[in-house]
């Protein structure tokens, strides 16, 4: 058995500080770029003179959108069939837009140039909320699209309207809820970056950049510099932390390409602290209106939606482009609901790009978030127990396979017993016992539950693309004469610890220990096409491929175990990881051994060349759902308005688990994002534009000293979809607990009538909440 606690194979280099990250990459006669930012968030550009940056001793190279336009790479695709302007030429539009690039000998040089470029700008009115992008004179801002006369850039919705008017009109009770899920940034350790190396002489060009998508990139790349795609590598080497931000593509790498080629010399961009925060990976910025419409004994019937999804100056989403607002779809939440609808509409603003992912499930967490706040409100509005409301309309685990109302198939599940036991572990009954007593001493105790289903995996190729490309993946696998093996995936690990995983898979397929197999990924050179890691699709996809793989590999040493031991195939069995006749395990053949024989001068029956490698190529049947039931408690103090999240209960149910110590790991690090973007985190902006969260003075980050001692359950619910029965878990904190804590927040707040109150709940903002005052958390925050 291979699956199992093992620890980190990574954790070797890792812990060690001997892990390849970008900006470890040096090459002989590397120089380094550095890029000029937009200081406006919307502006005409008068003029750029980069003469005086262009004279400085150490500058190889000045790279403005004037350069760029004459060869024809100003714009770039991005990942939704947008275009983004890799250097500004026309004009800016958000605060911290790249508008040109210096290549010097050194870092400090390159960024000491910046200064020394003379940009005149012509400010224009900016549009900063997303309510306001659609009024008539409102500033268009990609005018640079043809025949564009306002923001807006899609209407999207999915399920029955009819229907679901119709049960809203007869409803016994019904509630309405407007609420914005605040524009948040993932933050990762590691900053964004690239170095470019382009050979004149072979005309091949290899970028080293942080991506999680790293065959992807090498498609974008071909598209946006022309170059032949087989005369492009991409390596993704270490990454510290993607959350969805190093997906898509960045005008820095873009410039870093570009620098190369013009210098003919290999250059580095590596972004800082406030680049990062400022310019990339931008996500949710929802502003949301739900209703829930149900029986006064507490049957939800209906599900309405309407919500406007600020994308900002370029649509940057990376979500399949078949759904405009990615998995939005699984809006009616884990509740066996009649009807459903939702329209989404999308539209500029002046900020970085957004609608990027942040440990989402493109979407599903905005999802999940609406449906259990007004799961929550609802309960307040029938005077019912929130946990006994969401038992009375969880699905039930015979409705599995279920289709919900806006057709989508989820796999598999027994929802009310994973609620069940997270009521149990957390002695539901006697913290709400506590509470009375608590509130009868004027004191603030909250309880907040979430129940969350996942949609991971992506995906089916009917369903989804990105960049027209469908989502199978490949998979590769080697055994060498003595029976060690190479794994070949296209997926790559931000942490996720994936060089232990897929050997565990591997090993447990091919009953070898999960140190014998090596993980190779994130270099498109050495790997089968695939796109990659994002909205928890390894082990759905690419772990799914492996188990296969490697089954290919088990079948094949089974024809050479049947020439060994001169039995015929049908008389085989896979019994304790061997190859024996049925019922006589002493004949049993290891791996090892018919790895060696393979290769051997045995003479071997056709189906078997020579050796037992095998590649695949998959495309999965459908999304896996993973699922929780998530129980948050909390303390309030009326006095400042602070939240102390006490204890956090997390029961999850990703399927068969391959890790556990892995896939607590994975909900450790979710939870404590929630607690951050619930509590602490908002992008804010002030009515210029101006960005006013690019440090981490101003972007909260929470640490231990925020998070409980997490406790977590588990259920195990095997996806029929998947050959060993996984669900992807990467995303599943992260999508499930704000809401858990928002509404122990809110519960918390009920002695003074409180149903709502919006993200993040700041100190601040819980105390003007309970002073009655409303309060934005979109724009800026005093
Ligand atoms: N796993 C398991 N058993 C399961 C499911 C998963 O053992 N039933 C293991 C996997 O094999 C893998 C890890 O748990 O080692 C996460 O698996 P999976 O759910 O397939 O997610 P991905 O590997 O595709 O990772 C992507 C997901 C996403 S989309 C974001 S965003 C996120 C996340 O993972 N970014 C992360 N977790 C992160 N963790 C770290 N450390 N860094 C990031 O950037
Ligand atoms: Cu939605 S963040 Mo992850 O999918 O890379």
């Amino acid at each position: 058995m291979s699956f199992g606690r093992m620890h980190r194979k990574e954790d070797a280099r890792f812990i060690r500080g001997r892990g390849t990250y970008t900006d470890d990459v040096r090459l002989p006669g590397m120089l380094y770029g550095a890029v000029l930012r937009s200081p406006h968030a919307h502006a005409r550009i008068v003029s750029v003179d980069a003469s005086a940056a262009e004279a400085h001793p150490k500058v190889k190279a000045v790279i403005t959108g004037r350069t760029l336009e004459g060869l024809g790479l100003a714009w770039m695709p991005t990942l939704s069939r947008d275009t983004q302007a890799v250097l500004a030429t026309d004009k800016v539009r958000f605060q911290g837009q790249e508008v040109a690039f210096v290549v010097a000998e050194d870092p400090y040089s390159a960024r000491d140039a910046l200064e020394l470029i003379d940009v005149e700008y012509d400010p224009l009115d900016a549009v900063v909320d997303a309510r306001r992008a659609l009024d008539p004179g409102a500033p268009v801002i990609r005018d640079d699209l043809e025949g564009r006369t306002g923001n807006h850039i899609f209407d999207w919705e999915a399920g029955d309207r009819a229907r679901t008017d119709a049960l809203f009109e007869q409803a016994e009770v019904t509630v309405a809820q407007d609420m914005i899920y605040p524009r948040v940034h993932p933050a990762p350790l590691e900053t964004c970056g690239a170095v470019a190396d382009f050979d004149k002489v072979t005309g091949k060009l290899t970028v080293w950049c942080p991506t999680q998508a790293p065959h992807a990139h090498r498609t974008l790349y071909a598209m946006v510099a022309g170059l032949p795609e087989h005369k492009i590598r991409v390596i993704s080497p270490d990454i510290g932390g993607g959350f969805g931000g190093k997906v898509g593509i960045y005008p820095g790498y873009v410039c870093a390409i570009v620098g190369s080629i013009v210098t003919g010399r290999p250059v580095k961009w590596m972004e800082d602290r406030s680049e990062n925060l400022m310019s990339t990976a931008f996500a949710r910025d929802y502003h949301m209106r739900g209703e829930i419409a149900a029986t006064r004994d507490g049957r939800i019937q209906a599900i309405r939606v309407k919500v406007l999804a600020d994308h900002g100056a370029f649509n940057g989403t990376a979500q399949p482009t078949k759904f405009p607002a990615g998995f939005f779809h699984v809006f009616s939440g884990s509740y066996d609901v009649e009807a459903a609808h939702c329209e989404v509409t999308g539209v500029y603003t002046n900020k970085a790009p957004g609608g990027v992912a942040y440990a989402c499930s493109f979407r599903v967490t905005e999802a999940v978030y609406l449906v259990e706040r007004l799961v929550d409100m609802l309960a307040a509005e029938l005077g019912l127990d929130p946990a006994e409301l969401r038992m009375r309309n969880l699905l039930r685990p015979e409705q599995f396979p279920y289709v919900s109302p806006t057709g989508w198939e989820y796999d598999s599940g027994d929802y009310p017993k994973a609620l069940r036991l997270a009521l149990d572990l957390a002695g539901y009954d006697e913290l709400r016992a506590e509470q009375a007593d608590r509130r009868a001493r004027g004191e603030l105790m909250g309880i907040g539950i979430s129940f969350f289903t996942e949609a991971v995996g992506a995906g089916p190729r009917k369903h989804m693309d990105i960049l027209g490309l469908g989502m199978a993946d490949g998979a590769e696998l080697r055994v060498h004469p003595t029976g060690k093996a190479v794994l070949r995936v296209s997926c790559q690990s931000q942490g996720q610890g994936h060089e232990t995983t897929f050997a565990q898979i591997v090993g447990q397929e091919l009953g070898i220990p999960a140190d014998d197999v090596e993980v190779v990924h994130g270099d498109t050179d050495q790997t089968p096409f695939g796109l990659g890691t994002y909205g928890s699709r390894s082990t759905p996809v690419s772990g799914a491929a492996t188990a296969l793989v490697a089954r290919k590999v088990r079948d094949r040493a089974k024809i050479v175990a049947a020439a060994m031991l001169e039995a015929s195939p049908d008389d085989l069995e896979w019994a304790g990881g061997r190859w024996s006749v049925v019922g006589d395990p002493s004949t049993g053949k290891s791996l090892a051994e018919l790895a060696l024989a393979a290769h051997s001068d045995l003479e071997l029956p056709e189906g078997v060349e020579g050796h037992l490698d095998a590649a695949i190529v998959y495309n999965p049947p459908n999304l896996t759902y993973p699922f929780g039931a998530y129980i948050c408690v909390v303390d309030v103090d009326p006095g400042t308005g602070q939240v102390k999240v006490r204890r956090f209960v997390a029961v999850d149910d990703c399927g068969v688990r391959i890790n556990p110590m892995i896939v607590e790991g994975q909900i450790h690090g979710g939870l404590a994002d929630g607690v951050g973007m619930a509590l602490m985190q908002v992008m804010a902006f002030d009515e210029d534009g101006n960005h006013l969260g690019a440090s981490f003075m101003d972007y909260l980050l929470p640490t231990a000293v925020e998070c409980p001692s997490w406790e977590l359950g588990e259920t195990v619910t095997p996806s029929p979809a998947h050959p060993i029965g996984a669900k992807g878990v990467g995303e599943s904190a992260t999508v499930g607990s704000p809401p858990a804590v928002v509404n122990a927040v809110v519960d918390a707040l009920g002695p003074y009538g409180i149903r709502h109150a919006d993200m993040p709940l700041t100190p601040a903002n819980v105390w003007r909440v309970v002073q009655g005052r409303p309060f934005r958390t979109d724009l800026a925050i005093p």
